[in-house]
């Protein structure tokens, strides 16, 4: 899954304005790397970031999710929290729903059962804006793993088809670098869900926090980190950089079956 960022620092048009030609441009070159699909966010996620309105992350994220869809065919992932992303997302040519709040806000649920694509469950603890002050786990995987499985349920009980649903564990969203680990280790624990498992670990800020280096010097701890998801049992990983990530996920995945 490669990562389509639109926000107003990222592809821009040499002036203030927001370039969807540049931001296509982009896609391309990560289906051409190998993506499988293209993850579409508007909204920052990031720690302390500020929320947006509907409206803005709708003139965000619309008219780049047509234009990738009328010129290229490679599923297209709506990064969002928002109902009414998800509606008019879809609307637009959107195949799945990658939420970082699983379906908690009001009316999100309701979205994507009347949708009927398939759907990204994260775990975050607290919300992006203070997720990072003081983050607290008994037993991380474990706690992960019953968030997952109660809003499994709870899709599941809503009229979402369970062969629709992702799990993710969400690293970094509430998490400090020893639930990180220990949320690595633990992996495979969310396999007994047995739904397709999701990672993103590209370049975040537990490489940072094991190596201290700059978020553009990042890659080959993340590449070390998709190594260990896959070898864990994830299906899908979130990543920046397409063509190192799938050459790393590649080898892992060939080690991990050989024989079976
Ligand atoms: C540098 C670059 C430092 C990026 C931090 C970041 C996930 C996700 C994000 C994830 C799923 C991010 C939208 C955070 N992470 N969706 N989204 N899983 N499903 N931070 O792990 O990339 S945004």
């Amino acid at each position: 899954m490669g990562i389509l960022n639109i926000t107003p620092d990222s592809f821009s048009d040499g002036g203030d304005f927001f370039s969807p030609e540049k931001a296509l441009n982009h896609a391309r070159q990560m289906i051409a790397e190998g993506a499988a699909i293209i993850d579409v966010g508007g909204e920052s996620t990031r720690p302390g970031a500020a929320s947006i309105s509907i409206d803005e992350e709708l003139a965000r994220v619309i008219p780049v999710i047509e234009r990738i869809r009328s010129e290229l065919d490679t599923p297209i992932s709506i990064d969002t929290s928002k109902p009414e992303v998800m509606y008019a997302a879809v609307a637009a040519g959107s195949s799945m729903i990658n939420d970082v709040r699983a379906l908690q806000v009001e009316g999100a649920l309701e979205a994507a059962a009347a949708l009927q694509v398939p759907v990204c469950l994260m775990h975050m603890q607290g919300e992006p804006r203070t997720m990072q002050h003081g983050p607290k786990y008994r037993n991380v995987a474990l706690e992960v793993k019953a968030f997952l499985q109660q809003r499994v349920d709870c899709c599941v009980a809503a009229g979402v088809s369970r062969e629709l649903l992702v799990i993710d564990p969400g690293f970094g969203f509430g998490k400090g670098l020893a639930d990180n680990q220990l949320l690595l280790q633990g992996l495979d624990g969310l396999l007994d869900l047995n739904l397709p498992l999701l990672v993103g670990v590209s370049r975040k800020s537990m490489i940072a926090h094991m190596l201290d280096l700059p978020v553009d010097e990042r890659l080959y701890g993340s590449l070390s980190l998709a190594s260990i998801a896959v070898w864990q049992g994830a299906s899908i990983i979130r990543a920046h950089d397409v063509a190192a990530t799938l050459q790393a996920i590649r080898v892992s995945y060939m080690c991990k079956i050989a024989g079976k």
